[in-house]
């Protein structure tokens, strides 16, 4: 039924809702409808009377109206008729905004927190009795067919959270928690707008929700946990050094911009001013921060001193990395 009214609607008006994708969603679309619907026939009853009233009581026909002061049944119908069709819209709304904010018991909890401008999702879950947790921006995995809850807060301003294929909406609030609930039935991307205007880069706060299996999910939020809670320190050291040194140093003995990392600790080196130091912790952390103090013999000072952005324990993780290039 409300397919086929959105049919008419999307035809007659060109109205077209977003695709259906949670489990309540036709609900708040009942609801659009059944108001279309008795605005349209309002209008039309509306604009019928009047026409047909034009017509019948022109002045050419009729010139001197009667004196009706007030007709009680004419006023008694078109009050209590209304307010009927009034009541019975807002308890419908009333019990469907119920039944679409109930919180199943086993629904999986993602914590969102809104922020100029963008917005961030944790996931976390309890391992050996550790809290463990990962956050994305922007993109938000959710299996299908799970309840999900949201506990949503802000770190500036307000913002409203909203996701228009699922049909749901929140305001989230600095310094206060809000809740929002559904079940995702479809697969793909979805939209997420702030609904709420926060500021000059508002209509550019937008994020994607992504459904997928529920197998695919797990898969990545193992992924995501693994990735996000690494302890080891020469895998971290070797992200480190990929991310920030692997272009000017190679991990073998061959010379790029600056010397191969590869037997260096351990080593004694030799500098530009013909002193000389054997590479120790303190040698290599001294190379990161102030690279400039003491140059390696046959090379440039090319390296940016990293002082201010990488720290200690940074610095403790490559050295552990580079004490494994043996
Ligand atoms: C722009 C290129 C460049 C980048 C990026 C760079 N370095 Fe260097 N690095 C050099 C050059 C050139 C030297 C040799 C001159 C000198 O001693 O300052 C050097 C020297 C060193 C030395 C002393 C090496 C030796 O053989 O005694 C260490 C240790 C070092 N860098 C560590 C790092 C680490 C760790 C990073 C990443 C956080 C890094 N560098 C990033 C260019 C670079
Ligand atoms: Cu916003």
């Amino acid at each position: 039924m409300s397919d086929f009214l959105q049919g008419l609607a999307d035809l007659f008006f060109g109205i077209s809702l977003p695709t259906k994708a949670a489990e309540n969603a036709h609900l708040v679309d009942n609801l659009f409808n059944a108001v279309l619907v008795i605005s349209i026939i309002g209008f039309i009853g509306l604009m019928g009377v009047m026409t047909f009233f034009i017509v019948k009581y022109h002045r050419t026909q009729n010139e001197k109206s009667e004196y009706i002061p007030h007709n009680a049944t004419a006023e008694t119908i078109w009050t209590v008729i209304p307010m009927i069709i009034f009541v019975a819209i807002s308890v419908f709304g009333l019990f469907e905004y119920f039944k679409m904010n109930e919180v199943p018991k086993n629904a999986y909890k993602i914590n969102v927190t809104g922020f100029q401008w963008g917005w961030t999702f944790t996931y976390s879950k309890k391992e050996d009795g550790k809290i463990v947790s990962f956050d994305k921006n922007e993109l938000m995995y959710l299996p299908v067919d799970t309840p999900i809850v949201l506990e949503m807060t802000s770190t500036d301003v307000l913002h409203s959270f909203y996701v228009p294929s699922f049909r749901v909406k929140r305001d989230t609030v600095p310094g206060m928690n809000s809740y929002l609930t559904f079940t995702p039935t479809k697969l793909g991307d979805f939209n997420i707008f702030c609904t709420e205007f926060c500021g000059t880069s508002h209509s550019r706060m937008r994020g994607i929700v992504r459904v997928v299996s529920k197998e695919r999910f797990q898969k990545w939020a193992d992924r995501e946990y693994k990735e996000a809670n690494i302890t080891d320190p020469v895998e971290l050291g070797y992200r480190l050094y990929n991310k920030n040194c692997a272009s000017c140093h190679s991990a073998g003995a061959n010379k790029i911009i600056g010397p191969g990392f590869q037997g260096l600790y351990g080593k004694t080196r030799e500098f530009a001013d013909g002193q000389s130091e054997v590479a120790n912790d303190e040698y290599i952390k001294n190379s990161i921060y102030y690279p400039g103090r003491q140059i390696v013999k046959g090379y440039e000072n090319k390296m940016n001193p990293w002082v201010g952005q990488l720290n200690d324990k940074d610095v403790e993780h490559l050295i552990a990395f580079i004490k494994t290039l043996k």
